[in-house]
């Protein structure tokens, strides 16, 4: 990813120090910014990877010049080779089910590569690191790669120009979805939780989440989450996924200013559809179910009336739920990247490599928001949004002022030091050079 750019130069350059080795970078960033990362690695894998590494790895056994392998960039003596993009996978079920054998696996564990164990793959699946539920043990995996939507800040966004003609919403079938599951819980009986990480899982057909629930009850009878747009969720599709065992969501409201959702090709979204999303999901869910909303702070294009608009917006939504709060990141390759540089909000790539999307800043607006997770009551959280008292409390001096208690702003531009601190990295070069 963008935000790990720099860590991974660092690392890189170590490692070639230490070994003569080919080095292959693939993923999001390679993706969106090929150019930069090739000056780094001998060989950028842009777009999808499973066919690209193949061929690639055919051609080095060979020794052959891999000129003719789609996906691939390199550099070398005789030049630079940037070859075309393969059309994405369109049938999903070719590929073979993630490699969960533990034989050939190492892992970081403290400061030292291990063998990746069984015991040491569970304590990576507990659920205490992200949800603080340590008797969960999630296992992740994807039913769909694509989303129908392109909103002007997310990685879509640019793949809807990098595939230009080609379908990207792909969805593989049930019983190989199923299968997968299976395999993993014959292996490993102790998986009890599944995470569907696919952009939006709703995007499926009433039909598709139907045979979905069917089989996935009979089958697996697990507890999952899955993330969901307010875009593709209505009644029915939610009542089949909580009758398949939807037990959490996070849902993406990001803003709900009319004029942002234009600016982030979301203008389909209002607060009328968040509200009955949101009525929808407290009818249809157990009681006491919490939801988890997504919302994008720290716009430099938004004014303070739509800051509060959002912020009104969301006191409406019945409790209990909790907001996810992000700083907008303008990440390469998006058009909202393209937008910030243009209007001169950016200077070039440093904002987004060095910042991750929960650094916000400490500010009296950003604490308003974090109030509804802390159960304040509505009325005290809209009595604090009084415009008049938030356009002081967001005054330059008291805001500097806030920054100074704030732990989380202290600890990012820590953080982000130490990115630009190689040292840091030096250990593990030594390390991992050694296995
Ligand atoms: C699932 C997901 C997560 C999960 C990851 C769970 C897990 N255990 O893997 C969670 C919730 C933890 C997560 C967190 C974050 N995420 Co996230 N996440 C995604 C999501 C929705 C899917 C990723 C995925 O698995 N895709 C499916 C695989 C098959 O596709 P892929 O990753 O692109 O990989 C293919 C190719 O890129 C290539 N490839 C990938 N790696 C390699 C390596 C080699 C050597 C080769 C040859 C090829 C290759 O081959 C793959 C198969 O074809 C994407 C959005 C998206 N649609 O991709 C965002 C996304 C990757 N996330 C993003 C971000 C920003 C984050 C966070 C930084 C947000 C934050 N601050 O909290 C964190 C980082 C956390 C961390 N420590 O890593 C951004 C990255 C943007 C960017 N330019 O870097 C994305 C693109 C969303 C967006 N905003 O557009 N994320
Ligand atoms: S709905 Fe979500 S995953 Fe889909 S394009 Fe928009 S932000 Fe990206």
């Amino acid at each position: 990813m963008t935000n790990y750019f720099v860590k991974i130069t660092h690392l890189t350059e170590g490692v070639k120090k230490k070994i003569n080795i080919p080095v292959i970078w693939g993923g999001v960033h390679p993706t969106v910014a090929p150019e930069e990362c090739l000056d780094i690695a001998d060989y950028i894998c842009v777009g999808e990877g499973e066919a690209a590494m193949l061929e690639l790895a055919d051609s080095l056994a060979k020794g052959i010049r891999p000129e003719h392998v789609k996906n691939i960039w390199f550099k070398d003596e005789q030049g630079e080779c940037r070859n075309p993009v393969m059309a994405p996978i369109s049938n999903l079920d070719d590929i073979p089910f993630p490699d969960y054998d533990l034989e050939d696996q190492y892992i970081l564990v403290g400061r030292k590569v291990v063998p990746l164990s069984e015991e040491i793959l569970k304590e990576m699946v507990r659920g205490r690191i992200h949800f603080n539920k340590p008797h969960h043990f999630i296992y992740e995996t994807m039913w769909t790669r694509g989303c129908p939507h392109h909103c002007a800040f997310c990685i879509n966004d640019h793949y809807s120009y990098l595939y230009k003609g080609h379908r990207m919403v792909r969805r593989r079938s049930v019983d190989n979805l199923v299968g997968e599951i299976k395999s993993i819980q014959r292996k490993f009986p102790w998986f009890n939780r599944i995470n569907f990480m696919d952009d939006d899982f709703a995007s499926a057909s009433n039909e598709q989440l139907s045979v979905f629930r069917d089989t996935y009850k009979k089958e697996i009878n697990l507890p999952f989450f899955s993330l969901l747009s307010v875009l593709s969720s209505g009644e029915e599709k939610l009542s089949i996924l909580v009758d398949a065992g939807l037990r959490r969501t996070e849902i993406g409201i990001q803003s709900l200013s009319p004029a942002t959702n234009i600016l982030y090709r979301r203008k389909f979204f209002t607060v009328d559809k968040l509200l009955n999303l949101a009525v929808t999901v407290k009818r249809v869910f157990p009681p006491k179910f919490c939801p988890t909303y997504d919302v994008i702070l720290e716009n430099p294009w938004e004014s303070l009336d739509d800051v509060l608009q959002t912020l009104r917006g969301i006191l409406k939504i019945p409790r209990p739920f909790t907001v996810q709060l992000f700083s907008l990141t303008f990440y390469p390759g998006t058009s909202l990247y393209n937008k910030a540089l243009q209007d001169g909000i950016i200077s070039g790539s440093e904002a987004s490599y060095l910042k991750e999307d929960h650094d916000r800043a400490f500010s009296y607006l950003n604490s308003l928001f974090l109030m509804i997770n802390k159960r304040v009551p509505n009325f005290i959280v809209r009595s604090l949004a009084w415009k008049p008292l938030v356009v002081i409390m967001e005054s330059v001096p008291i805001k500097w002022f806030l920054s100074q208690f704030d732990p989380m702003y202290r600890a990012s531009k820590k953080r982000n030091l130490c990115k630009a601190n190689r040292k840091r990295f030096e250990w593990f070069i030594e390390e991992f050079s050694n296995k």
